[in-house]
């Protein structure tokens, strides 16, 4: 195991035998889900994994060091204290300051490979942000996908991005993405969005034949697993159209810039939706895990 990780022993111990892991982040916890419900919900997900004999592994960074499995207290610390937001680029910042942080997609993905784990489960996938022709605005979970080989089960990417451009992203840097029984790219709190996607995969089986192609092809890419929340949870879209255009224009009339956007705009949807957004939010997730668990155990 690589020393600059720090490993818990039900991860290591499932890790040489083969047995199935899956990655889980943890920004979702502490920056996309309210108090208290995050920290419920980092059990619910870890629970998810277990009882369908799978070994969670949710991954922070804890004073400097990516940790890859979370006792109790480090998931509390996740979800309770106010610690930054980590991407790829902080794990060398937070690592020389010994301080802690919340892993993004792209992080999280990059420390799970270096684990060893090929499974990972989120909620939505960052991407290209509307404007980001004047802003820049793209997720680096993007580019990080790139050069980082693991599979990714995500409700797609929010509709509050640009869902057409973040596909041409995927697309020019190579990443394979299918649909998990569809060909329309879901977006997050819909199971649909204006978009499809060239392939679908009809089971858990066929996505980890992907995977393993992947390895055996010396791909260093991730594979999209976009999962679309059943279509009996979903939100429901004439509202979810009348929340987001609010949001837009508060986070607009706010200022909101950079990293923040994303936290700022979950949070108003969340209490402007009445919490509506937030059962969805969890339910997707809840979803991915599961959908996640399965691809694990096939490719164990
Ligand atoms: N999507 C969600 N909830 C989240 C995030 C995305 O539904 O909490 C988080 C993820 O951790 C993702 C990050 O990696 O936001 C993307 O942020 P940014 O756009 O700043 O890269
Ligand atoms: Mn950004």
């Amino acid at each position: 195991m690589p020393k600059d990780l720090k490993i818990h022993p039900s991860v290591e111990k499932a890790l040489k035998k083969g047995k199935p892991v899956v990655a889980l982040e943890s920004t979702i916890i502490s920056h996309g889900l309210p108090r208290p419900r995050n920290f419920q919900a980092a059990k619910d997900f870890e629970q998810i994994l277990i009882d369908k004999g799978v070994t969670p592994a949710t991954i922070a960074v804890i004073n400097g060091v990516p940790t890859v499995g979370l006792n109790e207290e480090e998931l509390s610390l996740i979800a309770n204290q106010d610690i930054p937001k980590a991407s790829v680029r902080d794990l060398a910042i937070l690592s020389a300051k010994k301080i802690s942080g919340a892993t993004t997609v792209a992080a999280t993905a990059d420390i799970a490979a270096r684990a060893g784990v090929q499974v990972f489960a989120t909620g939505g996938l960052g991407g290209v942000h509307r404007g980001a022709i004047e802003t820049f605005d793209e997720s680096a979970d993007i580019t990080t996908l790139a050069s980082t080989p693991i599979a990714v089960v995500a409700a797609g990417v929010k509709s509050v991005l640009d869902i057409g451009a973040t596909l041409e992203r995927l697309e020019t840097l190579s990443i394979s993405v299918v649909g998990y029984k569809t060909k329309i790219f879901p977006s997050f709190w819909l199971p649909e969005s204006d978009f499809t996607i060239d392939w679908q995969a009809d089971s858990a089986e066929e996505i980890a034949e992907v995977i393993k192609s992947q390895r055996k092809q010396k791909s260093n890419s991730a594979l999209v697993v976009a999962n679309p929340i059943p279509k009996d949870k979903a939100w429901d879209k004439q509202e979810h159209d009348r929340v987001l255009a609010q949001a837009f224009k508060a986070a607009d009339e706010a200022g909101v810039r950079g990293k923040a956007v994303t936290p700022f705009l979950l949070q108003y949807i969340v209490e402007a939706s009445g919490g509506r957004s937030l059962e969805v939010n969890l339910d997707l997730a809840r979803n991915n895990v599961s959908l996640a668990a399965d691809i694990a155990k096939a490719l164990a």
